[in-house]
């Protein structure tokens, strides 16, 4: 009897496909009894992402996961019942990239922010990735650049990329090579465009309409990985709003927002929300153009309003 290491890559109501590391072997797995992380109550035990310990018998095909090792990080799907238990997507994600696009559609300033706030909540690193600048010309390219500019200045990586010509696919690969990558964005920005540009040989349906609406209630999608030839993957969460659903505090919120956060701790009340009180460093750094306007605005907008369901981010498709 071994014990192996490995990476849960696919995960199905109690049957776990487990890439062992350092070898291209994946072994179907079932999972001892009672191993349970400390503290999360999940409808699943093991979710994609997760790195296993596994027990294999002198050639077996099936292995048993043993444990778990703990998660550097962990999305949810948003409950869907009143039950508290939770449904735990995937788990260990080295980087989501946000898909925006200046045209066609349009993504606001509003939507980047609320799936910024997302990442910086589960603690996954954020890539912006402008797609379709082919679709750029004349006050469209001013409006990308200074997109880029507002948001690499606070500390976001910024790729600039056209799946059909061609543009920053090279940049992208080397981005996502040996990390586990999610991808975000409204439909029709070109995520699974841009997936089959870095690995053709996965040919995602391009165009085709989430089903995020029309799932029913009932029914339990679970989410896999896609394995790329730059040793990366992609977490694929078939028509599940994965992310932007967090339900986020109006007193963390300035959590999430880093270069609102950084001037915080100098305000004159240290419970300051950073909308009306006197002394507060934030709105100074606002005027004297240390923040940008358009994300103060934004964090305003979101502390402001109690009904914050209009600000929901898309389904990732
Ligand atoms: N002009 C242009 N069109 C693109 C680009 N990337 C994707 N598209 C088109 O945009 C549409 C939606 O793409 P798709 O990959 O399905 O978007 P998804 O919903 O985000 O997965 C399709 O018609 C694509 O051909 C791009 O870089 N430039
Ligand atoms: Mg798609
Ligand atoms: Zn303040």
């Amino acid at each position: 009897m071994e014990l192996y290491s490995g990476l849960v890559i696919r995960s199905t109501g109690g049957q776990n496909s487990v890439k062992l590391d350092n070898t291209d072997r994946v072994i179907e797995c079932s999972i001892r009894g009672k191993i349970r992380l400390k503290g999360i109550r999940s409808t699943n035990p093991i979710v994609v992402g997760d790195h296993v310990k596994v027990q294999i018998e002198e050639n077996a095909e099936q292995g048993v996961i043993v444990s778990i090792d703990e998660r550097r990080n962990y999305i949810i799907r948003r409950s869907i019942n009143l039950s508290k238990e939770s449904h735990i997507l995937a788990s260990n994600i080295d980087q989501v990239f946000l898909v925006a696009t200046i045209s066609e559609p349009t993504t606001t300033l509003m939507f980047i922010d609320r799936v910024l706030i997302t990442a910086e909540a589960y603690s996954i690193p954020a890539k912006i990735i402008f797609n379709k600048v082919d679709l750029c010309t004349g006050p469209l390219l001013d409006k990308l650049a200074e997109y880029v500019t507002t948001y690499e200045e606070i500390g976001y990586k910024c790729l600039i990329t056209s799946s059909t010509k061609g543009i920053g696919i090279e940049e992208l690969n080397a981005e996502m090579s040996n990390k586990i990558s999610m991808f975000t964005g409204h439909s029709g920005v070109g995520k699974s465009s841009l997936i089959n540009t870095i690995e053709p040989g996965l040919t995602l349906k391009v165009g085709a309409i989430s089903d995020a609406h029309s799932q029913g209630k009932h029914t339990t999608t679970f989410a896999s990985m896609l394995e790329l030839n730059n040793g990366g993957y992609v977490v694929d969460t078939p028509g599940i709003r994965a992310f932007g659903l967090l339900e986020i505090d109006r007193e963390e919120l300035s959590h999430y927002f880093p270069e609102i956060f950084a001037k915080s701790d100098n305000c004159k009340f240290h419970n300051c929300s950073h909308i009306h009180e006197p002394g507060c460093k934030v709105i100074e750094a606002v005027e004297n153009g240390e923040i940008p306007f358009s994300r103060y605005d934004n964090y305003a907008t979101i502390y402001l309003d109690k009904d914050d369901e209009k600000y929901r981010t898309d389904d990732y498709a």
